[in-house]
């Protein structure tokens, strides 16, 4: 071990002082391997906003991301995505990179709006073409890609129409399944329907910090029902299309608990349970709405049409899950129709991100058990990660705290998968530094550094270890 490693640790050792963590789980070198998992899917995450730049280049149209980021005081340090890490011309070299870190597989969204610029009867073939060479890139290094269908960058003429608001939006959702799936499903097999439900319907429509930067309790439940149906629309078309399909799609989730055994607190927890975690899989399960729960989701019966209940459930191969921190609830005054909120983490005296997320591994284990009480085929961890400050020396990244999270995290994955859950596969997010939406360019959860000036990537301490750590898959 370098000196200057040594010191790091023992700087974290001092941090696991503070922030009670046993030191014995800081020792780094103890023997986790790819191999410990068996048959599993290794990959990384992206999303096209985050990564492709060329926001107006042969012929994109606009999303709501490029509308809303443009526009003075929604992101920091006024920052916007136009172009990002450059993606869209430097593709060949990231998957380059990535098989070099040994990952197999490889997770990237569309843009609609690339690929239906306008509306949605006339096809960008410019659009069309970019995603082929993605995808033929991936084949040729033996990497399988995995298309996420929709993360978050509605096209604003959507939107124009009230965007996930507007039950319209199924019709255009079902245009751009069905061409995407026709166009692509020869060569990829695995697909996602929806990035996180809960967390666009929530942001873009409610709280308004995320495009489109909507508030209003009636958009929130009408782009929640939309979402719940464009779910299970958007699996059985890839299921029509897709030659040997593996179809799954993705929860944000956090275990909920709460803050004492009070009972407003208790009541408080069980809501956001409800809104985090159980909104969005129980309908496409077919058990409806968990309204007994939390009975505000009634408001939902205004947007729920004859025969929709028949329409929400789908049999989706794998669940994906996407977990960055545990919510501690308390009963808020603040908060009005949830009157819960989640307890700072900074004010509980725990270890935090550069996000302000709580550091708190175990937590992975316990909502993989949360959601194995489902009847569900398979789960994948399809994005998992952590930002910290990063800072180069002498041109190396030495990550620590991150090296140390993915260690921890992935320890917990497989307890999960020791005590016979159906865990599968594991995406860190992300593959490179990246726009990471109202944030800007600010926190940094990849494994791989980006200069945004100079958009050199440098690999971090965490890519090689994830290299080291895939070793035997090569
Ligand atoms: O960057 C996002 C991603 O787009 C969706 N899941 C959470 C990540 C970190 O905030």
């Amino acid at each position: 071990m370098q000196r200057r490693d040594y010191i790091k640790l023992l700087l974290s050792g001092i941090g696991s002082l503070l922030f009670k963590i046993p030191l014995k789980a800081l020792q780094l070198n103890r023997p986790i391997h790819s191999k410990h998992f068996g048959t599993f899917y290794w990959g990384v995450a992206t999303a096209a906003y985050q990564i492709e730049g060329s926001h107006d280049v042969d012929g994109k149209g606009l999303s709501i991301w490029d509308t809303f980021s443009n526009k003075s005081g929604n992101i920091k340090d006024k920052n916007n995505g136009n172009t990002a890490c450059n993606f869209y011309y430097t593709y060949k070299e990231d998957i380059e990179i990535l098989k070099n870190l040994n990952f197999k597989d490889f997770r990237f969204s569309l843009s609609w709006s690339r690929i239906f610029p306008h509306d949605n009867s006339k096809v960008n073939q410019k659009g069309i073409d970019f995603y082929h060479r993605i995808i033929d890139t991936c084949l040729e290094k033996n990497i399988n890609p995995w298309i996420t269908l929709y993360h978050w960058d509605l096209p604003q003429y959507i939107q124009e129409k009230g965007g996930w608001a507007n039950r319209e939006v199924l019709n255009y959702f079902e245009e751009f399944a069905h061409t995407t799936s026709k166009t692509y499903g020869d060569k990829v097999s695995k697909w996602m329907v929806l990035n996180e439900p809960a967390a666009f319907t929530t942001f873009g429509y409610l709280t308004g910090i995320h495009a489109p930067g909507k508030i209003s309790l009636n958009s929130y439940f009408a782009s929640v029902h939309h979402a719940v149906l464009a779910q299970s629309l958007g699996g059985k078309i890839l299921r029509e299309n897709v030659k040997n399909s593996f179809i799954g799609t993705t929860f944000s989730c956090s275990p909920v608990e709460p803050a004492s055994q009070k009972a407003k607190n208790i009541r408080a927890a069980r809501r956001l349970d409800v809104a985090v975690n159980r909104m969005f899989i129980e309908p496409s399960l077919g058990m409806g709405y968990p309204s007994n729960d939390f009975r505000l989701l009634e408001s939902l019966n205004k947007y729920i049409k004859e025969g929709d209940e028949a329409k929400m459930p789908f049999e989706f191969d794998f669940i994906g899950l996407q977990h960055y921190f545990r919510i501690i609830a308390k009963y808020s005054l603040a908060r009005p129709f949830i009157w819960a909120t989640d307890m700072d983490p900074k004010k509980r005296g725990v270890e935090t991100t550069a996000m302000n997320w709580e550091v708190h591994p175990e937590s992975m284990y316990h909502i993989i058990k949360y959601f194995s009480k489902y009847p569900i085929k398979q789960i994948i961890i399809s994005e998992s990660g952590a930002a910290f400050e990063d800072s180069i020396t002498n041109g190396s990244i030495n990550d620590i705290r991150r090296i140390k999270f993915f260690d921890e995290t992935l320890q917990q994955v497989l307890r999960a998968k020791n005590e016979g859950i159906n865990v599968s596969g594991y995406f860190v997010w992300t593959f490179m530094d990246n726009f990471e939406w109202a944030e800007g360019y600010r926190p940094r959860f990849g494994i791989v550094h980006n200069d945004f000036n100079t958009q050199k990537r440098t690999v971090k301490d965490s890519g090689y270890w994830f290299k080291e750590f895939l070793s035997s898959e090569i």
